[in-house]
């Protein structure tokens, strides 16, 4: 049977990763273990960071999302058991994130025509945009290692029905590979890597965000409109920014447009490294940069650039920055004033930004995500807690060489007010990531309520043998992704969505263009569109008259 191949794959990765059976009978406590089994210790321990709430649940949804920007770097990790290492960088926009698939759970629950008498749980993990944290998130769906939460098929407790995340494509290729083993149904809202869309690879891999070719021809039909000859890239280390390059390279290179340098920017914090993409930016003549990467990677390069002086130059930014709070600062306009690029659709959700309100660390003394919002919201200490905040544990970052503590010795009183933070977890001017998740969770609530209906309407069902229906209180994950797979076409929010046999949708992009208002702060301005449909018609408009150029002349830049 499927289980029993499961368990023991399952059972192969905890022995290799976590236990070590002791042999013989003089370890074992008494009454434990028969003779012959093999007792096992706990070696490793799972650390992981997040929200788990499926105490009435009916089923359970899994979520990955980077609360964190990093993981703290060990050095001698085979001198002590091994932990999974704790994470720094207070991620204010993943948290709004996670928020808004609580919330979305929320809105289902509270509804009626949508999985009736159900109670959708979550279980909420942080990626701190690792690698290995991701991987440890996928093992615990699958396993139950974290005794609270439930395993994803388990006669006990609410079983796992999909899992929204995880964040970074390199993080969803990560957990694919392992959920995909179970043809377990995983759905994206911000991976956009085209590596995703291959089905022998990911073939239960679902997204709310459009695959980057479809932004890969924008920017490069971007540039051709403009007729610039000499395109620079950067990209992230990932196979966000280098697939998304290699896309746009493909398609922008032409007789007359070539590329006149490709960097890329470390997933791993290099001081050095980073310099010297700050000098190939520095001597290039191209006025025309195209920077594929995440905000949180991008960031420390933004740092160097800023430093020195480099000036002139049109960024083209992937949808991943461009509306960035961490990218998009004043102090930052001399520098990428005038930055053109892509942002997915944009959406308003009913009644987040009270929900994103109402938070509080003396809510729930062992929220300690509450509590490290706050610390680091309003940089004060919450009295008798030892919540870590503000540390920086990277070596030689620029404008401090050492590791860091930016803590405060301010107490927090719990009477600072959450309205007066002017910080992105409460700006819900922009959402389209927080849009995404929260259409990630409709959609499977749309398979889940697909998969409800089969049974009750008593008609025959897609299944073999004998053409039968699954059961809403004990299907396998397989036949949740036969409705992820073959139905994913619902409404939210009054939006029509439709997620193709590939697990991609097709939703068009703002072309966005910063300037600065009367107060000096950032606006993205929209300047035009670009839409390309699943049969590869598109659309691309722009407007060069609303465009604002970041050059002494306020002119359109040739790049010769
Ligand atoms: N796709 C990126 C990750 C990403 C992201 C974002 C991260 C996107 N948009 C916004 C933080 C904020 C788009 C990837 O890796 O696929």
């Amino acid at each position: 049977m499927a289980f029993a191949k499961l368990w023991i794959l399952i059972g192969l990765f905890i022995h290799a990763l976590e236990y070590v059976p002791i042999q013989g009978q003089d370890d074992k406590m008494d009454g434990e273990a028969e003779e012959g089994e093999e007792e096992c210790r706990l070696l490793g321990k799972f650390n992981l960071r997040g929200y788990v709430e499926a105490e009435d649940a009916i089923h359970v949804i899994g979520g990955m999302f980077p609360i964190h920007f990093r993981t703290i770097l060990e050095e001698d990790p085979t001198s002590t058991p091994p932990m999974s290492p704790l994470c720094e960088g207070f991620n204010f926009r993943g948290y709004r994130w996670v928020k808004a698939m609580i919330h979305a759970i929320n809105d289902i629950n509270k509804r009626d025509d949508i999985l009736p008498n159900i109670t959708l749980g979550y279980q909420i993990y942080d990626t701190c945009y690792t690698m290995s944290k991701t991987v440890e998130n996928s093992l615990a769906f699958l396993t139950g290692q974290n005794e609270t939460t439930p395993v994803f098929r388990c006669s006990s407790g609410a079983p796992l029905a999909a899992v929204v995340g995880a964040g970074g494509s390199t993080l969803s290729i990560a957990s694919s590979r392992i959920l995909g083993l179970y043809y377990f149904p995983q759905i994206g809202y911000a991976s956009s890597s085209l590596l995703l869309s291959d089905k022998y690879q990911f073939p239960t891999y679902l997204r709310t965000i459009p695959s980057d070719q479809v932004q890969s021809e924008g920017m490069a039909d971007l540039v051709h409109h403009f007729g610039w000859k000499w395109i620079g890239t950067i990209a992230a280390d990932d196979d966000y920014g280098k697939y998304g390059v290699k896309a746009f390279k493909e398609k922008v290179e032409n007789a007359y447009t070539c590329i006149a340098f490709s960097e890329t920017i470390p997933k791993i914090y290099s001081r050095a490294k980073i310099l010297t993409v700050v000098e190939t930016v520095k001597l290039t003549n191209a006025t025309v940069i195209v920077v594929y990467s995440s905000d949180i990677d991008f960031h420390p390069l933004m740092e160097e650039l800023i430093i020195s002086n480099i000036s002139a130059k049109t960024w083209i930014a992937s949808e991943a920055w461009i509306t960035s709070a961490l990218i998009a600062r004043p102090e930052y306009f001399p520098l990428l004033g005038g930055t053109i690029g892509f942002a997915i659709k944009r959406g308003e959700i009913p009644g987040l930004k009270e929900f994103l309100l109402d938070l509080h660390p003396s809510k729930n003394p062992d929220d300690d995500l509450a509590i490290e919002f706050w610390q680091t919201a309003f940089n004060c200490t919450w009295p008798n807690s030892n919540v870590p905040y503000n540390t920086d544990n990277r070596k030689n970052v620029t404008g401090h060489e050492n590791i860091t503590d930016f803590s405060s010795d301010q107490l927090c009183t719990g009477e600072e007010n959450l309205e007066d933070l002017n910080n992105t977890y409460l700006d819900v001017s922009q959402l389209r990531i927080t849009y995404n998740v929260y259409k990630a969770v409709f959609a499977v609530a749309n398979a889940l309520e697909l998969l409800r209906l089969c049974k009750e309407s008593g008609e025959a069902g897609p299944f073999e043998p004998g053409n039968t229906c699954a059961g809403i209180d004990d299907f396998e994950p397989w036949q949740l992704m036969y409705y992820m797979k073959n139905c994913m076409k619902f409404t939210v929010l009054d939006e029509f969505v439709h997620i193709d046999e590939k697990g991609d949708v097709y939703t068009p992009y703002d072309i966005l263009n910063w300037q600065r208002n009367e107060t000096g702060e950032i606006n993205f301005v929209k300047v035009g569109i670009f839409n390309m449909t699943g049969e590869g018609n598109k659309e691309f408009r722009v407007i060069n008259e609303s465009i604002f150029w970041n050059n002494p002349s306020e002119a359109h830049p040739r790049s010769t």
